[in-house]
């Protein structure tokens, strides 16, 4: 994991970007991006939305919130989408009843404008689980394969120790 996020760090440089993090409650937003920032000290902002964190790290600017239940907040967040490089969508792998809430929400994102040039990133979280979904199975709950505006990749990774 550290790994793809200094490659990602290393084609930031120095200007200012903007991430989003966006995944159901308990997929591993926040573990994420604890072991991203491990090293680096972390501004965060208070809260900018009811449900929207927002955390500085050097100039990458790090919008998290969690997708699912609060449907009525859902309309507020197209306003942040503006200027967003990437989208990163932290998937449970254990969690396969509400892998379908993640996809419908995947889907409805993409399709908004302001996303079009955005590229994405899936974290299938929580390897460590056994029985959990592998990277296989949740690219097919999503349909990945039909994704073809936007580039993507697929990430199997463990938030707890860095893996992946
Ligand atoms: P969120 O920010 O997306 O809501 P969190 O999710 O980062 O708060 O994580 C939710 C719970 O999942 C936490 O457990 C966290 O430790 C756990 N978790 C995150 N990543 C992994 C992982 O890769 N493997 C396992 N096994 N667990 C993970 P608690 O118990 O603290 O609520
Ligand atoms: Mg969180």
């Amino acid at each position: 994991m550290g790994i793809l996020f200094t490659k990602l760090w290393r084609l930031f440089n120095h200007q200012e970007h903007k991430v989003i993090i966006v995944g159901l409650d308990n997929a591993g937003k926040t573990t994420i991006l604890y072991q991203f920032s491990m090293n680096e000290v972390v501004h965060t902002s208070p809260t900018i939305g009811s449900n929207v964190e927002e955390i500085v790290v050097n100039n990458t600017h790090f919008l998290m919130w969690d997708i699912g239940g609060q449907e009525s907040l859902r309309s507020s967040w197209n306003t942040y989408y503006t200027n967003t490089e990437f989208v990163i969508v932290v998937v449970d792998s254990t969690d396969r009843e509400r892998i379908s809430v993640t996809k419908e929400e995947l889907y409805r994102m993409l399709a908004h404008e302001d996303l079009r040039k955005a590229g994405l990133l899936i974290f299938a979280n929580k390897q460590d689980v056994k029985g959990c979904m592998s990277v296989a199975e949740i690219s097919q709950s999503l349909q990945l394969t039909a994704v073809k505006d936007h580039q993507w990749h697929i990430q199997a990774c463990c938030a707890l120790t860095g893996e992946g």
